[in-house]
């Protein structure tokens, strides 16, 4: 059956890895599953069309047959789910796998989209310059706790896992901000994921949107 995920018709990165389809793009190349890509406009994406698949109005979406989901986290667990590659077979692995990937998304991803907005959106608010640090600071007390926990290890828990996608890309996001440099162990980290060969594909084909360069 085609797989479909919808993506934005113009990122604000100009198709440089952030934006979230790069999530799902990343989890099909790792277990090998074609895709085809549906891009969306900011005004479509708000349309009922795309509403019925997204109540929020997001991308991305992820179209299977009957089935259409929205989430990113929801759409790499079903990916892992379904096919080999990014959950191990054991059964307390598997689970502790999936644990990193909900730590990724509703422990670590909230203050770095936090700075982000910080940074991004609210810089020339008069405020900007006091809340910095406090929202710098939550980021920086995350990363330290994940840097303990991470250690020397290649990956979270053993053979990379969906845990470690969620991971990197939600970590990828503080680049702009260099905090992320701060913590040798996590750019090693995500560095290690952008080398392989199924996030490399994945990045190429989301810039390929951008460059038409396929
Ligand atoms: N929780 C949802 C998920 O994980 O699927 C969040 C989805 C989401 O935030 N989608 C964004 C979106 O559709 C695109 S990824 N925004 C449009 C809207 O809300 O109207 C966020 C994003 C976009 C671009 C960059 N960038 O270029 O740097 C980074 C992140």
């Amino acid at each position: 059956m085609t797989i479909t995920i919808t993506a934005f018709e113009r990122s604000p990165d100009g198709g440089k890895g952030l934006a979230r389809d790069m999530r799902v793009r990343w989890a099909l190349e790792e277990v090998g599953q074609p895709y085809e890509i549906r891009l969306v406009s900011f005004s479509a994406m708000k349309e009922p069309a795309h509403l019925a698949l997204h109540p929020f109005g997001q991308i991305p979406t992820y179209e299977e047959g009957d089935l259409a989901l929205f989430e990113t986290g929801a759409i790499v667990f079903h990916i892992a789910e379904h096919h080999a590659g990014l959950l191990p077979r054991d059964v307390n692995a598997r689970a502790r796998a999936i644990t990193w990937m909900f730590a990724a998304l509703s422990t670590v991803e909230p203050p770095i989209l936090e700075l982000a907005t910080a940074r991004l959106l609210e810089g020339d608010k008069s405020w900007s310059k006091e809340r910095l640090p406090l929202v710098e600071g939550r980021v920086r007390a995350r990363l330290k706790q994940l840097s303990a926990r991470l250690g020397d290890a290649d990956w979270l828990d053993g053979a990379f896992s969906a845990g470690d996608l969620m991971m990197v890309h939600v970590l990828q996001r503080l680049k702009p901000s260099g905090i992320l440099d701060e913590y040798p162990n996590l750019s090693a980290y995500v560095a290690r994921a952008e080398a392989r060969p199924a996030y490399k594909r994945a990045f190429a084909a989301q810039l390929a949107v951008f460059t038409g360069k396929t």
